[in-house]
């Protein structure tokens, strides 16, 4: 964050090289092409000037391979511009699975984050570079964008709905981080810094952060304050599944289709569990809409996924 004209901000993540060559490359094409036509307009305009002696004859002259040849030459720019994009997009949009992962929340007006081991933060992401970082974002009340430019990345925060965004910093400092979604009155002191740290002083700063409780750890309690525990840990009356090990595999559905058991589908059980209910149960399951707060969603969230990962371990 130095003083002088900055064309674009530093490039600090993976990504970022690759999406700025694609920026340049299309605004050299656009530019060159803008610059050849308006050269032809202003060419032809001073030569078809009122009272030049230029030749007005109406001369019809086709060219056919010329005109085969650039259509196709432009189609095929078009399409590897759009290729390259894609590309980048599709891995934008793919997390490796080592990724760690950070829940991000937004609500008027600021940013928090939390990090497994429980670490909070407002308006602060503190994370280690050369590790691909995924944040799954959550929004308390309107739509917020988590928007870092040094990593050239921006991903909605959708109230309902979890979405996700990846980076891997490739240099330690501070960057920041704004919303980039008009959020109301105070939307444009909606603003963070992104602390991009060596690994070992990052280990250092989740150590000296503590944390207390982890972010599963929350999810588990509430897990049984709110009664899920009652219906799922067996035991009960009500017949349902067991959540151990249920993330990330295949579930069979009620209406005989299958569904990957992803965040989304976690998130949409607890909301809306009568949109996909599980193949072999009674839809019983009350709708929790309302009942519980995005931030303990995101930590039932983490629970019921710890539940797989740490199989066997626990
Ligand atoms: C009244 C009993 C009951 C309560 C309380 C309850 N559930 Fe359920 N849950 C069920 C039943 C039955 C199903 C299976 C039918 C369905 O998919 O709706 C289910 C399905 C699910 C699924 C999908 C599991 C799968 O294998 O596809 C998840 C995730 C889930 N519940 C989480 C929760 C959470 C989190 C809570 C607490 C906030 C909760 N449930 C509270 C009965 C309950
Ligand atoms: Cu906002």
């Amino acid at each position: 964050m130095s003083g002088g004209i900055q064309f674009l901000p530093p490039e600090a993540s993976s990504l970022a090289p690759q999406v700025d060559w694609l920026f340049y490359t299309l605004l050299a094409f656009s530019g060159g092409l803008g610059l050849f036509l308006t050269a032809l307009v202003i060419g032809y305009a001073v030569k078809y000037r009122a009272g030049s002696s230029a030749d007005r004859s109406g001369r019809v002259a086709r060219n056919t391979p010329l005109e085969i040849g650039w259509t196709t030459a432009t189609l095929v720019i078009a399409f590897a511009l759009f290729g390259w994009g894609a590309y980048i997009f599709v891995q934008r949009d793919h997390p490796p699975a080592d990724a760690i992962e950070i829940a991000g929340l937004g609500k008027q007006w600021m940013w928090q984050f939390r990090h497994a081991g429980g670490q909070r933060e407002i308006d602060a992401l503190h994370i280690p570079v050369g590790r691909p970082i995924l944040v799954t974002l959550g929004s308390q009340d309107v739509i917020h964008s988590f928007f870092v430019p040094a990593f050239r990345v921006k991903q909605d925060a959708v109230p309902g709905r979890s979405t996700r965004v990846w980076f891997t910093a490739t240099k330690p400092g501070k960057y920041r981080l704004f919303c980039a979604e008009y959020c109301g009155t105070a939307h444009s002191q909606m603003l963070g810094t992104v602390y991009a740290m060596e690994p070992q002083d990052f280990a250092a700063w989740l150590k000296q952060e503590g944390g207390g409780q982890s972010l599963a750890g929350s999810g588990e309690r509430l897990f049984s304050s709110l009664g899920c525990s009652g219906c799922h840990d067996g035991g009960g009356t009500v017949r349902a599944p067991n959540l151990r090990g249920v993330f990330g595999r295949p579930v069979a559905l009620s209406n005989s289709t299958t569904v990957m058991a992803d965040e989304r589908y976690i998130r949409d059980s607890i909301l809306q569990p009568n949109k996909q209910v599980a193949a072999g149960y009674d839809p019983v399951m009350p709708s929790f809409d309302g009942l519980i707060e995005e931030s303990e969603l995101q930590e039932v969230v983490a629970y019921i996924k710890s539940l797989s990962t740490q199989e066997g371990s626990r």
